[in-house]
């Protein structure tokens, strides 16, 4: 962990069934722009804690469309920060792979998704880019830009699965509280 990180406050991510997580986050524009480069360095230090290896504003109670990635940080850290991203192709073919999430904590699922996606967004400094990916990549790039929609992972399982998921969920919770 670099001195940046043990330094830059951590902000608290938000948990099922919190209501923002449901809500559309709004596209950044360039007024945001200052907010924006504020968060970031936040949302890394939040990501790298929990851990995890994305994390999208709405999950910080911040309703922008703003995700950080970084799918390898014990081994190479490869920070990816996406403004205003959105899938332009995606596979016909398709890919099933765990998943779970930072706001349904501990609790995993496998989930089918593209096998393979184009994303479109802009990067830290206002720049155009375009990123594609496959495997990991892919399936986190939906993943949180699904946070952006007020998409989550437990939405794509049967009814039957995300009860489960959200029953043991809550009772984790109400553990841990009572724990406190
Ligand atoms: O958005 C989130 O809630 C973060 C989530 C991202 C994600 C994981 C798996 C598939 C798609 C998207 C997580 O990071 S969950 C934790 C996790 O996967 C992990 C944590 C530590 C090391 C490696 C993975
Ligand atoms: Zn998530």
């Amino acid at each position: 962990m670099s001195v940046a990180e043990i330094e830059t406050p951590l902000l608290p991510i938000r948990i099922v069934p919190d209501p923002v997580l449901r809500k559309m986050a709004r596209a950044v524009t360039p007024a945001d722009m200052d907010e924006v480069r504020a968060l970031i360095p936040t949302m890394f230090a939040t990501m790298y804690a929990a851990p995890g290896i994305g994390l999208a504003a709405p999950q910080i109670g911040r309703l922008l469309r703003l995700v950080v990635i970084d799918l390898a940080p014990e081994k190479v850290p490869t920070p990816l920060v996406l403004i205003n991203p959105e899938v332009v192709a995606a596979s016909e073919e398709t890919a099933t792979a765990e998943e779970g999430c930072l706001s349904v904590p501990e609790q995993y699922a496998e989930v089918t998704r593209p096998a393979r996606v184009k994303v479109r967004y802009l990067d830290e400094h206002g720049d155009k880019k375009e990123i594609e990916g496959e495997g990991l990549l892919a399936a986190c790039l939906q993943h949180e830009i699904d946070h952006l929609n007020g998409v989550l992972f437990v939405d794509y399982l049967s009814a039957l699965k995300r009860n489960m998921l959200l029953r043991r969920l809550a009772k984790d919770q109400k553990g841990k509280a009572a724990r406190k």
